[in-house]
C-alpha cells in the first residue's frame, strides 16, 4: 500500500480556480476517475477526478481554496498494481503529470473556435465550438428562440456532460432565423447549432481548436489565443444571472436532483454564493416526501386534480370549448383556490362513509319558533342550525371518538367542544369555528353564528376564527335536498350535513303522523369510526333533536 499524491491536472489556460465542493472524505474509498472535488472558474464549473483507485487518507484542499494546475487535492492509499507506475517513488513526478490524470473529467467552454462560417451574404451558421474531448454532451437548457435578437457572445443554449455544464454562446450578432437544436439533442463539436440572419462577424473562420491546445489527457480545454471571434463561454451557474436561468449547481448535483426528480429551480442553496448542494437536495426531498412542502407543480395541480399522473390515472380531459359555443373564462377565487386544494385532499385521503338518518323535529321547530317570537325584539333569531349545534355536542360527549384526530399510529382526543359550521359566501365556501359550544346557550350559539357568518360573507374571518374545529356542520336545509355526502374537513373525523326539514306521514304505531322530518348525513372517517358507532350516533342525534331534555342528561 503506497501514498500517493492526486493533483489537480491540466486545466487548460485557468490560473487559478475555487474549490466550491467537496465529494470526498478521509476514509472513503474512490475509483479511478471518480470525482473528488468541484472547482469553478468564472468559465465553468468542473470536477476534478481521481487519477487512482484507493483509499483517501487525507485531505490537503477546503472549501474558498484557490487551485491550480499541479496542486495537491490529497493523499491517496493508492492499492495493487493501480497504484504501482504514478507512486512517487517510482516515478516521482508522475502524479502531477497530466499524462497521468483519466480522461478529461471536466470542461470549460472554449473561447477559441466558436466556428462561424458565412452560410451567404447575410445568413451566418453559428456551430459547437470545440469542447474538449467530450462527446455527444446533452443539451439541458435553450435560451434563444427563432427571432430572437442575439449579441456576440451572448449564450444559446447550456450543455452537460456527467462531469461539467457550460453555456456555448453565438459567435455573431444577429436575428436567429433557425434554431437547429431542441432540448435533449446530444452534441459534438462542429454541430450546427443555428442560422443566423444579420451583421457577419469581422472574421468569420470556421476552425476547429487546434489539437495542441488541447492535450490529449488535459481535463480542461481553452483556447482562446486560437480564436478569431472571441466568443466566451460564461458559467453555467452564474449566481447573479437573472431569475429563470438554470439554479447554481455543480453537473454532478444537478444530475442527482433530476435522477430523483426534483425541480432544482425550487431547491434553496446552502452553499458559497447559494450553490445548491447535495444535502439541499436531499432535504428538499425529505421535506416534500413528509408532505412538509409542494414542489410548484404539486401546488398548480392540487386545486382541479391536475393531470392525475400522481395517482396512476390518466391526463385531464383537455376540451376547446370554443369548438361548440362561446364562452368566458374566470380565474377561480382565492378561496375556491384554497378550499378546492383542501378538499381534494381530503376526499382523496380520508375513506369517507356517509350514514343517512332522520329526525322527528317537530316539538323542537315549535320550540324554535316560539322562541322566536319571544325574542323578536332581541335582533337574534335562532335557527335550527344552534339546536343542532348543541345536539352535536351531546353527542361527542356520548361518542368521543369522533372528537378526536388521528396523529400517525395514535388518536388525539379533545376535551374541547368546538363547531366548524360550513358558511356559504360570494367567494366561495368557508368554515368558521365557534368556540366552546359546550359552555354556551342556544341564543348565545345563534347570536355568534349570525356574527361569524356575516364575518364570512365580508371576506373578513381571519385565520384563528376558522381554527381549531372538532367536528364540522354543513347546513343545506335553508336550500334544498334529501341527503348528501359532505366532505371531512381533516384532521377532523366526521362531518354531519343537513338536509332540508319536510313534513312527512309518520307510522306511530296505529297511524301516520304528519311530523317534520330533518334528514342527517353523517360522513365518516372509517380508519376511525365503525360504520355501528356512526348509525349510533347519528341516531342518538336524531334522540335529542326529537326530545331535547335528553341533552340534559
Ligand atoms: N330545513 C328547513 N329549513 C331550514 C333548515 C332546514 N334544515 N335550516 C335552515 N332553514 C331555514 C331557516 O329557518 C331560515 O328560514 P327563515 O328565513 O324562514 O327564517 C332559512 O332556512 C335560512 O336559514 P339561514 O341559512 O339563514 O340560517 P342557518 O342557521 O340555517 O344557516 C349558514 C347559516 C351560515 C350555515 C347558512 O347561511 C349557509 O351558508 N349555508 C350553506 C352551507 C353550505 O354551503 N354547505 C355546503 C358545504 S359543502 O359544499
Amino acid at each position: 500500500m503506497s501514498v500517493i499524491e492526486i493533483k489537480v491536472p491540466d486545466i487548460g489556460d485557468f490560473d487559478e480556480v475555487a474549490v466550491i465542493e467537496l465529494l470526498v472524505k478521509p476514509g472513503d474509498s474512490v475509483a479511478a476517475e471518480q470525482s473528488l472535488i468541484t472547482v469553478e472558474s468564472d468559465k465553468a464549473s468542473m470536477e476534478i477526478p481521481s487519477s487512482h483507485a484507493g483509499v483517501v487518507k487525507e485531505l490537503k484542499v477546503k472549501l474558498g481554496d484557490k487551485v491550480k494546475e499541479g496542486s495537491v487535492v490529497l493523499l491517496l492509499e493508492a492499492a495493487g498494481a493501480d497504484a504501482a507506475a504514478p507512486t512517487p517513488a517510482a516515478a516521482p513526478a508522475a502524479s502531477s503529470k497530466p499524462a497521468a490524470a483519466p480522461a478529461p473529467q471536466a470542461q470549460v467552454a472554449t473561447n477559441a473556435a466558436a466556428p462561424t462560417a458565412p452560410a451567404s451574404a447575410s445568413l451566418i451558421e453559428v456551430h459547437v465550438p470545440d469542447i474538449g474531448d467530450f462527446k455527444d454532451v446533452a443539451v439541458i437548457e435553450v435560451m434563444v428562440k427563432a427571432g430572437d435578437s442575439v449579441k456576440v457572445e451572448q449564450s444559446l443554449i447550456t450543455v452537460e456532460s456527467d462531469k461539467a455544464s457550460m453555456e456555448i454562446p453565438s459567435s455573431a450578432a444577429g436575428v436567429i432565423k433557425e434554431l437547429k437544436v431542441k432540448l435533449g439533442d446530444k452534441l459534438n463539436i462542429g454541430d450546427l447549432l443555428a442560422i443566423l440572419e444579420g451583421v457577419a462577424p469581422a472574421a468569420a473562420v470556421a476552425t476547429a481548436a487546434p489539437a495542441s491546445a488541447s492535450p490529449a489527457a488535459a481535463a480542461l480545454v481553452a483556447t482562446t489565443t486560437a480564436a478569431p471571434v472571441p466568443a466566451a463561454a460564461v458559467p453555467a451557474h452564474d449566481p447573479s444571472a437573472p431569475q429563470g436561468r438554470l439554479p447554481h449547481a455543480s453537473p454532478s448535483v444537478r444530475k442527482f436532483a433530476r435522477e430523483l426528480g426534483v425541480p432544482l429551480a425550487e431547491v434553496k442553496g446552502s452553499g458559497p454564493k447559494g450553490r445548491i448542494t447535495q444535502a439541499d437536495v436531499q432535504g428538499f426531498t425529505r421535506s416534500v416526501m413528509a408532505g412538509a412542502a409542494q414542489t410548484q407543480a404539486q401546488s398548480a395541480r392540487a386545486p382541479s386534480g391536475g393531470d392525475g399522473a400522481a395517482l396512476g390515472l390518466i391526463p385531464w380531459p383537455k376540451v376547446d370549448f370554443t369548438k361548440f359555443g362561446t364562452v368566458e373564462r374566470k380565474d377561480l377565487s382565492r378561496i375556491k383556490k384554497l378550499s378546492g386544494a383542501n378538499l381534494h385532499r381530503n376526499w382523496v385521503m380520508v375513506p369517507h362513509v356517509t350514514n343517512n338518518d332522520e329526525a322527528d323535529i317537530t316539538e323542537l321547530e315549535a320550540f324554535r319558533v316560539a322562541t322566536n317570537k319571544e325574542n323578536e325584539k332581541s335582533g337574534v333569531k335562532v335557527t335550527m342550525l344552534a339546536f343542532v349545534i348543541k345536539a352535536v355536542v351531546s353527542a361527542l360527549k356520548k361518542f368521543p371518538d369522533f372528537n378526536a384526530s388521528l396523529d400517525g399510529d395514535a388518536l388525539v382526543y379533545k376535551q374541547y367542544f368546538n363547531i366548524g359550521f360550513a358558511a356559504d359566501t360570494p367567494n366561495g365556501l368557508v368554515v368558521p369555528v365557534l368556540k366552546d359550544a359546550d359552555k354556551k346557550g342556544i341564543l348565545q350559539i345563534s347570536q355568534e353564528m349570525g356574527e361569524l357568518a356575516k364575518k364570512a360573507r365580508d371576506g373578513k374571518l381571519g385565520s384563528a376564527d376558522m381554527q381549531g374545529g372538532c367536528i364540522s356542520i354543513s347546513s343545506l336545509g335553508g336550500i334544498g335536498g334529501t341527503h348528501f355526502t359532505p366532505i371531512i374537513n381533516a384532521p377532523e373525523v366526521a362531518i354531519l350535513g343537513l338536509s332540508k326539514s319536510q313534513m312527512k306521514p309518520v307510522w306511530d304505531g296505529k297511524q301516520f303522523m304528519p311530523r317534520l322530518v330533518l334528514p342527517l348525513s353523517l360522513s365518516y372517517d372509517h380508519r376511525v369510526i365503525d360504520g355501528a358507532a356512526a348509525a349510533r350516533f347519528n341516531a342518538y342525534l336524531g334522540q335529542v333533536l326529537a326530545d331535547f331534555r335528553r341533552v340534559l342528561l
